[in-house]
């Protein structure tokens, strides 16, 4: 019996993450040798995106020669590392990263924007380290302009400034990426606060009234989880539990805040969104176990949802 063809795509989606260029394409081949054979229907529909996956993986590893700096975005929430170097971002981004990027992998005095995709939740994200902002950057001094059409994308940034260092080196940064007009939710996480005082951590906060403050140290996992739990906060994301044939989904869908029933049904298949007649809900924001609710209902936080056809 073939899996079913929905268990197939979530499946060849989590096969296919973190994986670029060579791997990448022969994970997709390996996906497609494992497809029933059918010539319409869903497998068919499936064997065609898989066939386009192996193109678009190809263009993409051709531009990356050109020395094109963009960032595929992965998972539910594109989130940026933005600060002055030195400050611990490339340290940050390895320890929350859920693939182990090996620091031979990467300069540590990074060059280009570094993606990884962490788990918060037990929805994966995707951090962006935004290595060599500088005074000017709008200019396009130091490169500057492309790695602003980076940060340009994100969904929300994360500032980091040293702890104990001068607010100014953050501040210059944070500069460039107004006068570019980019405006995202925001945090600051003091870096290396294992280095510094609450004095030192109070001076920054001082400095950038306007951003929530997370003490950050990557050999205190406390903080660490504190800082998951501040990114969480700034994707706005709902997790949604599926159910069908009798078993719900360990691993939730993520939707923006105030998503309904439809958009949980037409993220699982446009199809499904288009002629699903209704759903049952359990949890917060249903009234009763497995209450029966419409099209527009809203969602909120860990429900379970069954669509029904
Ligand atoms: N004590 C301490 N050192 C850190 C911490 N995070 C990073 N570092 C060190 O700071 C230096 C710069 O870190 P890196 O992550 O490359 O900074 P980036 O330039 O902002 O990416 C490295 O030597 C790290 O080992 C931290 O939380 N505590
Ligand atoms: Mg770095």
């Amino acid at each position: 019996m073939p899996m079913p063809h929905r268990t197939f795509a979530q499946v060849a989606k989590r096969r296919l993450v973190g994986k670029e260029g060579k791997e990448r394409i022969r994970e997709v081949r390996a996906l497609l040798s494992e497809l029933p054979d059918y010539k319409n229907g869903p497998y068919a529909d499936l064997r065609k995106s898989l066939l386009a996956e192996i193109e678009d993986t190809r263009v993409r590893s051709n531009a990356v020669h050109r020395d094109s700096i963009a960032v595929r975005r992965e998972g539910a929430a594109q989130i940026a590392l933005v600060g002055p170097p030195n400050v611990g971002k490339s340290s940050i981004l390895q320890a929350l990263s859920e693939i182990q990027i090996k620091t031979g992998d990467y300069p540590f005095t990074t060059l280009r924007p570094v993606p990884a995709l962490t788990r918060i939740h037990g929805v994966l994200l995707q951090l962006v380290e935004i290595p060599g902002l500088i005074g000017g950057a709008t200019e396009d001094r130091g490169g500057g302009r492309a790695l602003l059409g980076v940060l340009r994308s994100a969904d929300a940034i994360v500032y980091c400034a040293r702890v104990g260092y001068p607010a100014e080196d953050l501040a210059t940064v944070r500069d460039e990426v107004e006068i570019a007009g980019i405006d995202k939710p925001a945090i600051l996480a003091v870096t290396r606060a294992d280095e510094g005082s609450a004095d030192d951590i109070d001076r920054l906060r001082l400095a950038f009234p306007d951003l929530p403050v997370v003490p950050v140290s990557v050999i205190d996992a406390a903080s660490l989880d504190a800082l998951r739990e501040s990114v969480w906060g700034l994707t706005d994301l709902v997790r949604v539990y599926l159910h069908s044939n009798g078993s719900t989904d360990e691993e939730p869908l993520a939707l923006p805040e105030g998503a309904t029933v439809a958009d949980v049904a037409d993220s699982v298949h446009h199809e499904l969104g288009a002629t699903f007649s209704g759903a049952r809900i359990w949890g917060s924001s249903a009234r009763f176990d497995g209450q029966r609710v419409g099209r527009e209902h809203v969602v909120q936080d860990s429900d379970t949802v069954e669509i029904l056809r």
